[in-house]
């Protein structure tokens, strides 16, 4: 067993916060390739397509209480498709990559700060980038007139982005129970949160949270809730400011001075807490409750175990003896919560989870009419704009039949008509992308 570890909690919101950078899988390029036949000389085109580019997905799971493993680990990035290849074998698409996150967590966009999703139910899924379209192979383009082309597209890039990920943290697990029992001594033994503790009622005035974490994939919050008292379902204390916390942990572990350390009847405790549970709202009784008898150190074995036997008839309910002073039982305690929050998560995960449509591959689209600039450089005359990017992107030029077709795309767009306007005169350079060719008129 691992130790416990605490997140820095701010004392108002207890929100947990972090960055990730998510990028998608690449797609992988089609091929140029061609049928090799026996007595056949020139076979037809047969390159296959590329894979698309792998997604980057969230997903939020009811099996983790914070943001903690993004600590660790901040960068994700999804699988990349694999290259078209001869005989019309197309590269297999890379893999998914899904990221599990809390229910709970709110995803934004870091730079713009809009809001890309708030993943509020077990199950529920978002992509935040979209993989790159695998290229087409050069079967694609064979044509009456074009038997054999030397062209193929290239896989498009996957998207690619800073997160940040925001919960607000909620307590699995809240310990209640009247003032010095020893709420905070526990929630200090338990998890590395460090509250004051203090021989006087209220020592603790808002909340802390600590997380306990047991293992890689078990991990809860628990909650120390500041002492309540009779009446605190009518404003004594501090108790009722803090009953709606209550209302939302999943498990209520109430402990108990079994010792009388205040000299008060712990059976009368024990009522006293119920009773005002149930006046604040009787839905919190029909949480999974764990019993905890605290301070066991200050009694010889015999007084404890007839009180404890006490309690057991009281209550009727399992009972838990422990001393967050020798820390006694402390294990089992942890081990005891872990299990009761494990079982009200497994309920939430067993729902359905809402429904999810994968986005479409991130394929720019190439207009056949466009415009460009042409813009006058000491090298030459460099054809400029965002389509001719594009398509500088999706053909790779070193294929005679891309540029080609290239070509004639730009000159319908008045490629000679415009050099001309910029001045370019017979044997002058014209630079498309990394390609150089000379002008004549
Ligand atoms: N002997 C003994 N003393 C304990 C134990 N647990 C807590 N105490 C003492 O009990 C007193 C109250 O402990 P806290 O942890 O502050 O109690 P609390 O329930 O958080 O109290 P409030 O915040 O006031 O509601 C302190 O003096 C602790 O040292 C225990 O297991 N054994
Ligand atoms: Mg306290």
């Amino acid at each position: 067993m691992k130790g416990a570890e605490v997140i820095d909690l701010q004392k108002e919101d207890f929100v947990d916060r972090v960055f990730i950078y998510v990028k998608a899988g690449d797609g992988g390029n089609g091929a140029v390739s061609f049928r090799r036949e026996k007595y056949v000389p020139k076979g037809g085109p047969d390159g296959g397509d590329g894979g698309d580019g792998g997604f980057v997905i969230l997903r939020a799971s009811a099996n983790l209480s914070t943001l903690l493993k993004f600590k660790h680990q901040k960068k994700f990035v999804a699988e990349n498709g694999q290259h078209g290849r001869g005989k019309k074998q197309s590269g297999k698409s890379g893999e998914d990559l899904i990221i599990d996150v809390p229910v709970g967590t709110v995803v934004k966009d870091a730079r713009s700060g809009e809001i890309i999703a708030d993943l509020n139910r077990h199950g529920m899924m978002v992509c935040v980038a979209r993989g790159g379209k695998g290229g087409r192979g050069n079967a694609h383009f064979a044509t009456s007139t074009l038997r054999a082309p030397r062209i193929a597209e290239s896989g498009e890039k996957g998207e690619e982005r800073w997160l940040e990920l925001e919960l607000k943290l909620l307590a699995d697990a809240a310990l209640i129970g009247f003032p010095n029992v020893g709420k905070s001594s526990l929630i200090a033994a338990m998890s590395n949160a460090r509250p004051k503790i203090a021989d006087y009622p209220f020592t603790t005035l808002v909340p802390n949270l600590g997380v306990v974490k047991l293992d890689r994939d078990v991990e809860y919050v628990v909650a120390d809730i500041p002492g309540l008292i009779e009446g605190a379902h009518r404003g004594s204390g501090l108790g009722n400011l803090f009953l709606r916390h209550i209302e939302r942990c999943s498990v209520l572990v109430h402990v108990i001075d079994i010792a009388s350390v205040e000299g008060r009847d712990f059976l009368k405790d024990y009522d006293t807490i119920l009773e005002e549970l149930s006046k604040y709202n009787p839905e919190l009784l029909k949480k999974p409750q764990l019993l905890v008898a605290n301070k066991i150190d200050l009694l010889d074995e015999d007084e404890l175990n007839g009180r404890l036997e006490k309690l057991k008839r009281h209550a009727n309910r399992e009972i838990i003896p422990v001393s967050a002073l020798t820390r006694q039982n402390i294990d089992t305690l942890k081990e005891k919560i872990a299990q009761f929050v494990g079982e009200s998560k497994l309920k939430l995960s067993m729902l359905p989870a809402p429904p999810f449509e994968k986005p479409k591959p991130i394929k720019t689209r190439l207009e056949l009419k466009f415009d460009f600039e042409i813009v006058r450089t000491k090298e030459g005359f460099v054809v400029e704009g965002e389509q001719v990017k594009a398509w500088l992107n999706r053909y790779s030029l070193e294929h005679r039949d891309a540029l080609v077709r290239f070509l004639e795309v730009l000159e319908k767009n008045g490629l000679s008509e415009k050099l001309k306007q910029a001045g370019a005169k017979d044997g002058d350079t014209v630079w498309i992308g990394d390609y150089d060719f000379e002008y004549r008129e």
